[in-house]
């Protein structure tokens, strides 16, 4: 027994059962680290034979519990998994295993003049495969939409350990029904991810981030309709940060942003192929922001070592708030008009009884992340937060889980977003798919 891919015993297995927050912590005592499909099945095979229950994990930086044993289930890791099989330079498709680090997989994209279409601050250790699981949302969904449109294939093994090959290259196949979209979100559920197809763009050969101060939230959202209109095709992000958020980066990380102090700043990006074409789009659109006084401040970057700055300022917020002691965490989605609204009631309600109570997030697709941090865990502050936290997002109809997936910890929350009918028909696919129930227990489905 290979004793670097059959990792047994608690004490190894530490940073493999606890979460990234280090706040959801499993008791696996086996952790096993196939190379490829054919041994994904043979394991699978022998867990379901067994009714050994299985915690599919890439990555791990999953931010709802999904990818850590909630008891003592097998992990089964795609670390070793990270061959890419092909790139097909004028079709700009690129077929991988699922093992493949974001950031990793990126940079080889780019040796072909291609980019993966996803990026989020854990791309240094995030898996393609564990993107794809959980649909991950990120920074550039503005412009490159989800992993259900650039996934053009998935190879997957289920519970039986049967190998299901939906492992398409082309972008457009109509036969039958689009099996691969089962995959892509279930979040480990319905089986394991082994390989992927990915649809990436041609790589930008010119990039503009601008750094933006502002005064009102509706000064926010005015200025992300002119950006659309004035930059059009350019525009790549469009990401906001509010003030209690900067302020825990510069407290917690020590980071300054390169403007004066604002209630509120926008990160907006563009990319393009011509780099003095965009300029002049970029720079007529902040004459107008800063003109109108919509914007009050800003700069521009075009130089690497200054954007990758600029984005840190917003990529690390997480880890941030990591740092106040305990993060109560929702990832939301909610119609512009009441996007900021969410946070203020939320601060109001919870008065002074927490460190901080701040909104940011990917403004482009109406994806607010706000987060809420004590010293230590406090049920009375949870209390106060949920389930107000989801009525007040039902109310809306927004949705209680924009990008993280449900996992272990949202999984009793599906009903606010998804009729009793959807959820029904899901755990009927589900007791179709992994009779024995084997895939990765207790996430994401409700427990009743
Ligand atoms: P893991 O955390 O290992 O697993 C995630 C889920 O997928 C689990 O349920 C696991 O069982 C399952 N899984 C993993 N691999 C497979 C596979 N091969 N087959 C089947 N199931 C599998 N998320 C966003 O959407 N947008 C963001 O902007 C974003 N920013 C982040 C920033 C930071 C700093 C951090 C720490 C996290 C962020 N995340 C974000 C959350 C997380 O990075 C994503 O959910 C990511 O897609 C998880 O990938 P992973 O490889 O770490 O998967
Ligand atoms: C982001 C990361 C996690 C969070 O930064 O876009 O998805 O909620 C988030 O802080
Ligand atoms: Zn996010």
């Amino acid at each position: 027994m290979d004793p670097h891919r059959v990792i047994l015993g608690e004490a190894d297995l530490e940073g493999h059962n606890t979460d990234w927050l280090g706040m959801v912590r499993g008791a696996s005592k086996v952790l096993l680290k196939p190379r490829n499909t054919e041994e994904v099945s043979t394991i699978l095979k022998y867990c379901n034979d067994r009714r050994l229950a299985v915690c599919p994990q890439g990555g791990n930086t999953g931010l709802v519990g999904g990818s850590v044993p909630v008891f003592d289930e097998i992990i089964i890791s795609t670390s070793l998994m990270t061959e890419i099989e092909s790139v097909d330079r004028l079709s700009g498709v690129i077929t991988c295993q699922s093992g493949c680090v974001l950031e990793a997989l990126d940079q080889y994209a780019a040796e072909y003049g291609l980019m993966v279409p996803l990026d989020l601050g854990a791309k240094g250790s995030c898996h393609i495969g564990g993107n794809v699981s959980t649909n991950a949302g990120g920074l550039r969904v503005l412009r490159y939409g989800s992993l259900h449109g650039s996934v053009l294939g998935v190879e997957a093994v289920l519970a039986s350990g049967e190998i299901v090959n939906c492992l398409s290259a082309m972008k457009k196949d109509n036969t039958g029904y689009d099996l691969k979209h089962l995959f892509i979100g279930s979040e480990g559920t319905l089986g394991i991810i082994t390989k992927i197809a990915i649809n990436c763009p041609p790589r930008p050969q010119a990039v503009n981030l601008s750094f933006l101060g502002l005064q009102t939230f509706d000064d926010v959202l005015t200025t992300f309709r002119e950006a659309k209109d004035k930059l059009g095709e350019i525009l790549s992000s469009c990401e906001f940060i509010d003030s209690s958020s900067m302020q825990c980066v510069e407290e917690n990380l020590k980071l300054k942003p390169p403007i004066e102090p604002h209630p509120f700043y926008m990160l907006i990006e563009t990319s393009g192929s011509n780099s003095s074409h965009d300029e002049e789009k970029l720079s007529s659109f902040l004459d107008y922001a800063l003109g109108s006084g919509i914007v009050t401040d800003g700069t521009v970057a075009t130089e690497p070592s200054r954007m990758q700055h600029i984005w840190s300022l917003r990529e690390r917020i997480a880890e941030a708030l990591v740092k106040d002691g305990y993060t109560y965490k929702y990832d939301i989605s909610l119609p512009h008009s009441e996007f900021y609204k969410m946070v203020e009631d939320m601060r109001n309600h919870l008065g002074t009884g927490v460190i901080r109570c701040c909104g940011y997030g990917h403004i482009g697709d109406g994806n607010l992340h706000l987060n809420i941090t004590t010293q230590e865990f406090d049920k009375n502050v949870l209390n106060q937060i949920e389930p107000a936290v989801y009525e007040w997002t039902a109310k809306v109809n927004g949705s209680v889980s924009a990008e993280h997936g449900l996992g272990f910890k949202k999984r009793n929350f599906m009903h606010y977003s998804k009729s009793l009918g959807a959820i029904n028909l899901m755990k009927q696919l589900k007791s179709l798919m992994d009779p024995n129930g084997i895939l990765n227990p207790y996430k994401v489905l409700p427990e009743t």
